[in-house]
């Protein structure tokens, strides 16, 4: 017997399929299941596509003649890990599509918290006479998609810290240093990541010392936009991070200007409240997620201001004497794994 979780971790699944392409949708997966066989299977299409919902049921009217899937879909159950909409976006409602074809249940692993659906698509089944069921998996299909809940929850992106330190604590031998990601798989996984991310950002010090180009290159993915804070404009134009092919946005106390891939926006009292300030920016341009690569003083900033959510901290085998202290975080959850030659910590706030 195929119980509800199991379907709905399928769901799940198919969800992360669309990892680093719907943003700012969230991942969702869906399933048709009938006589306890799945019969479709879909996730949400990149940004402006097609829902989870609808893939799935294209897939089975694509199998079956449309009058034999109508049949079926009456005795059938849909296995969804987000509420079904019910407001006309960027495509129509799922919720009106479901009872349009008399699905017998529906089962949901958590209601979606977007101000235009927010309990509507439970409350269009139930009273289509559709049998409903929520909270299924609710807590993975919340971590899942923890990026699209951070941003209608507080107005801002997800938040991921990423830096690489000594196996005692350092995060740099000396000033205008930096410890090294050495090993291939490592790096590798630094691109997956990045792929992932709506954005990237770095500090000033980073770009003029690192001079990093902030792509994805070691992975098959889409490049985050690229985010500097460059108080001054002291980072020159031929850094890597101003290479063409990419948008960067340039935090800055000088000039706003938007006629070029890069974008400077000014900010009045630049110091006073920067994360904050940066944070809401990049929210209002519909960035759900956000992975700072350092340095020291930029990711001191958040962590002082509390915004962060995760952080992925690289342990390298040296050992030095003295240097810049990396920092140091308390989270709910921690999580060590080897990659390469390298430890990797994961250590999720709440
Ligand atoms: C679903 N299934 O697969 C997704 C949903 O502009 P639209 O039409 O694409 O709608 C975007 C909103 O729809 C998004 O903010 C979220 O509330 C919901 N996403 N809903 O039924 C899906 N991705
Ligand atoms: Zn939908």
């Amino acid at each position: 017997m195929i119980t509800d979780e199991l379907y709905m971790k399928r769901c799940l699944q198919l969800a992360g399929m669309g990892a680093g392409t719907v943003s700012p949708n969230p991942m969702v997966g869906a399933i048709v299941v009938y006589d306890q066989q799945i019969i479709g299977e879909g996730f949400t299409s990149p940004y402006g596509g097609p829902h989870a919902e609808v893939n799935a049921i294209e897939e089975v009217i694509q199998k079956y003649d449309d009058a034999e899937a109508f049949r079926m879909f009456k005795d059938s159950t849909v296995y969804v890990s987000l509420e079904p909409c019910a407001h006309f976006g960027k495509t129509p409602p799922c919720a009106d599509m479901l009872v349009r074809y008399q699905f017998r249940r529906v089962v949901i692993a958590c209601q979606d918290p977007f101000a235009k659906v927010n309990g509507e698509g439970i409350r269009r089944l139930e009273s289509a006479g559709i049998q409903v069921t929520v909270g299924v998996l609710e807590q993975e299909a919340k971590w899942l998609n923890r990026r699209f809940f951070t941003r209608l929850a507080y107005h801002r992106p997800y938040v991921i810290l990423k830096w690489a330190q000594t196996s005692n604590g350092f995060f740099a031998p000396l000033e205008n240093t930096q410890q090294w990601i050495s090993n291939v798989a490592s790096k590798q996984l630094v691109h997956k990541w990045r792929s992932e991310e709506d954005a990237i950002l770095i500090g000033t010090k980073t770009a003029l010392i690192d001079n990093p180009s902030l792509t994805v290159r070691n992975w098959l993915g889409r490049h985050p936009k690229r985010v500097l804070i460059d108080k001054n404009l002291s980072v020159q134009a031929d850094a890597a991070i101003f290479s063409p092919d990419i948008e960067t946005f340039v935090f800055n106390a000088k000039q706003t200007d938007w006629s070029s891939h890069l974008k400077y926006i000014q900010l009045e009292n630049f110091d006073l409240y920067l994360p904050q300030n940066i944070l809401y920016q990049l929210h209002l341009m519909d960035v759900q997620s956000l992975i700072i690569e350092g340095g020291a003083k930029t990711l001191q900033q958040f962590i002082d201001a509390g915004l962060w959510d995760e952080a992925r901290i690289f342990y390298g085998k040296e050992m030095w004497e003295t240097g810049i202290r990396a920092p140091q975080l308390q989270g709910k959850r921690r999580e060590q794994y080897a990659v390469g030659s390298d430890l990797v910590e994961t250590i999720v706030k709440y």
